[in-house]
């Protein structure tokens, strides 16, 4: 069988997530010392470790089938290449920044200002849509820095937390973009790595959705368990079934990460008893 080759960033914010995750839809990989290539016995595929700036241009070529890069550089990049899962790692978001001290009212104060990034054609893009016109510093790295030593009036970086900033005393003006960890494809993958890419993607889904989700076994009283199944619905429907005490029900379903706490409110308050959440390992949607 053919094998699927992945790009995958040789280290840094993306690189142990993606392995994490190849591990959770079991595929192991041989060399773990990582060095340039390594490839699966569990699974018909090869990793190659590149820096995540280089591997959309690599999927474009076919080096490699597919890559796991940020939003942004998919973005900044624009190569011929196709976005085909979100992963929902590594969030961030791209956004302009100027010093905490400068007025800023819009977008129009930003015309004739310079503003420093490592992402040139978001910005140039970005601006262009806005009909804004400024300086654009190409910067590689540390862009956080040029404002206060004169280099730029304004900054387009990637902001996670927002202590970069503040420790920089830049204050965050425009969100120009959210990012995330994504699957990038190259367009002519053909029939047999392509059944390789449908699985591995089915698993990976499988991964996701269960980590998106929480098993929960809960006993009802009878009387409330019409509203009881109401709230958690489950995939299907929940399962239940009479408990040894009268007027007892033991209720099993499937909720999601996101409703949770909201959810156990609400089932506390109609009487359920004995609640248990349990982690899913994996989740075949
Ligand atoms: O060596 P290589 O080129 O492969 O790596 P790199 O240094 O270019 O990238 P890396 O590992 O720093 O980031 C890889 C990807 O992770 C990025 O392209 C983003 O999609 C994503 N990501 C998520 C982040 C952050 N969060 C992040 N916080 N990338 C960078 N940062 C930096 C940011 O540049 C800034 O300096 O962290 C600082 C801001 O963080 P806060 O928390 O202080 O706001
Ligand atoms: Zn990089």
């Amino acid at each position: 069988m053919k094998k699927l080759r992945i790009a995958i960033q040789k280290s840094g914010r993306l690189s142990e997530k993606s392995l994490l995750l190849l591990k959770e839809a079991g595929i192991f990989l041989n060399n773990s010392s990582r060095k340039l290539k390594s490839e699966s016995q569990s699974f018909p595929l090869e990793v190659i470790y590149l820096r995540d700036d280089d591997i959309p241009q690599y999927v474009e070529d076919g080096v490699a089938h597919i890559g796991i890069v940020g939003e942004n550089e998919f973005a900044e990049k624009e190569c011929e290449v196709d976005l085909i899962e979100r992963l929902g790692y590594s969030r961030c978001r791209l956004s302009i920044a100027i010093p905490k001290s400068d007025s800023y009212d819009s977008l129009k104060d930003l015309n004739g200002k310079r503003i420093a990034t490592s992402y040139p054609v978001i910005l140039e893009n970005y601006l262009q849509k806005h009909g804004v016109k400024a300086d654009i510093h190409v910067l590689s790295g540390s862009v956080e820095l040029a404002p206060s030593i004169g280099m730029a009036d304004a900054i387009l970086d990637i902001v996670s937390s927002g202590s970069t900033l503040i420790s920089n005393g830049l204050r965050e003006v425009e969100v120009i973009m959210k990012s995330e960890a994504v699957v990038i494809a190259n367009r002519n993958i053909d029939g047999d790595v392509k059944a390789v890419l449908n699985d591995l993607i089915f698993r990976i889904r499988s991964v996701m959705a269960a980590s998106n989700n929480k098993y929960i076994l809960l006993n009802a009283p009878n009387e409330n368990l019409e509203q009881i199944i109401a709230t958690i619905p489950g995939m299907k429907s929940p399962t239940v079934t009479p408990l040894a005490e009268a007027g007892w029900s033991s209720v099993h379903s499937v909720l999601s990460e996101k409703e949770f706490w909201g959810v156990i409110d609400r089932l506390r308050e109609l009487g359920a008893q004995g609640i248990l959440v349990i982690p899913i390992e994996k989740m075949i949607v």
